[in-house]
């Protein structure tokens, strides 16, 4: 199925033939769907392949806190506070879960934070916009969360032991995410004409970047063929893309709002709607650093990290005075 999968796709990726023996043993425990843990062999490449996906899924997860974390003291009642309060917490506990499946692969905590904080390493492009109504946290939990959801119920299934252990957890915690967003957007909708048009207006700013977090259209996508090859990826870019849209045009006419695309139209032959063109102009100027808040949320990061710096040396200090006292005693 590999070899057949590598002749259609023509992408260079060598057959089981080409490899050498220990890589093809890697590449059929993969295709028997046996799960590789951090200690055995693995080819260079699935190593980057995954230290860069994890670590930019735990960036994605860590700079998502930022844009609802500036709702948590606007937030319309006290019961909206808890649960917003709970979601950000969860997304702090995604970061962590996927950072710590990312050094099982040999980085450190302090070498991802570095990456980011330097620009380096990437993080979701839909996190680059801004929050500007209470509206926008609900078409956030809805679309955002939805599209996550999408995205990583797949990657549950992936080759990498770790990852896909905690993706289980994250998976849970996305789908209440998922539902409390949906739920304000059904206050809203269901509300004053000024309640429903806020709700609208949100939607109308979230619906394309939602698009755009599947990544670029599969012919552009410069990872898409080895990591689906090596279960990394489990669906293209494009193929979850159009799950997300068939899946979420229904929920807003549910709402009775209206998804701004005059393109959009059912495909009885497809079974699944045409859709319009996406702006990816707009989505490469958001990753080369240009979106309108790539620098509020990288300067959000840094700041965080320079002003820990006095208590992450305080615990420093006090576990190598512990050793020593350790030592002395022993
Ligand atoms: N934003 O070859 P491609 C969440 C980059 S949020 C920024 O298709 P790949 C959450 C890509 O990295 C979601 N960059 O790449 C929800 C690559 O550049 P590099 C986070 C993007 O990796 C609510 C280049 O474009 N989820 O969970 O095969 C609250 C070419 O793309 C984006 C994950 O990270 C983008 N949208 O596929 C809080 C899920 N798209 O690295 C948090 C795991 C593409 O070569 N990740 N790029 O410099 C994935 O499934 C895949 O990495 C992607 C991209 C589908 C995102």
């Amino acid at each position: 199925m590999y070899a057949q999968e590598v002749k259609s796709t023509g992408k260079g990726l060598k057959t089981l033939e080409e490899m050498d023996p220990e890589e093809r043993a890697f590449q059929e425990k993969i295709d028997a769907n046996i799960k590789i843990e951090p200690k055995e062999w693995m080819p260079e490449g699935y190593r980057k392949t995954l230290i860069r996906q994890i670590s930019q899924h735990a960036h994605s997860e860590i700079v998502g806190q930022l844009p609802e974390g500036n709702w948590i003291t606007r937030a319309p009642t006290l019961d909206r506070k808890a649960i917003l309060l709970a979601k950000v917490q969860d997304e702090a506990g995604h970061g962590l879960y996927l950072y710590c499946a990312a050094e099982t692969l040999g980085i450190s905590r302090d070498q991802m934070t570095e990456q980011l904080l330097s620009g380096k390493a990437k993080y979701s492009s839909i996190f680059n916009y801004p929050t500007l109504t209470w509206a926008d946290i609900g078409a956030i939990g809805w679309l955002v969360d939805g599209a996550a959801i999408m995205n990583q119920v797949p990657i549950q299934r992936c080759s990498f032991g770790p990852y896909s252990r905690a993706m289980i957890r994250v998976c849970k915690e996305e789908s209440f995410h998922q539902r409390q967003g949906y739920d304000i957007m059904m206050v809203l909708a269901k509300g004053t004409p000024e309640q429903k048009e806020m709700a609208q207006d949100a939607l109308n700013r979230w619906w394309w970047p939602s698009l755009m977090m599947f990544g670029p259209p599969d012919a552009e996508s410069v990872h898409s063929v080895q990591s689906m090859a090596w279960k990394i990826k489990m669906n293209t870019n494009d193929e979850l893309r159009q799950k997300f849209v068939d899946q979420t045009v229904p929920q807003a006419e549910y709402l009775g709002l209206k998804v701004p695309d005059d393109d959009l139209k059912w495909n009885e032959e497809k079974d699944g709607y045409d859709f319009g063109e996406i702006d990816w102009g707009e989505f490469y100027e958001i990753l080369k650093g240009n979106g309108p808040c790539n620098k509020e949320r990288l300067g959000a990061r840094q700041k965080a990290w320079s002003d820990g710096e006095w208590f992450r040396e305080g615990l420093m200090a006090y576990s190598k005075k512990r050793k020593a006292r350790k030592v002395a005693a022993e």
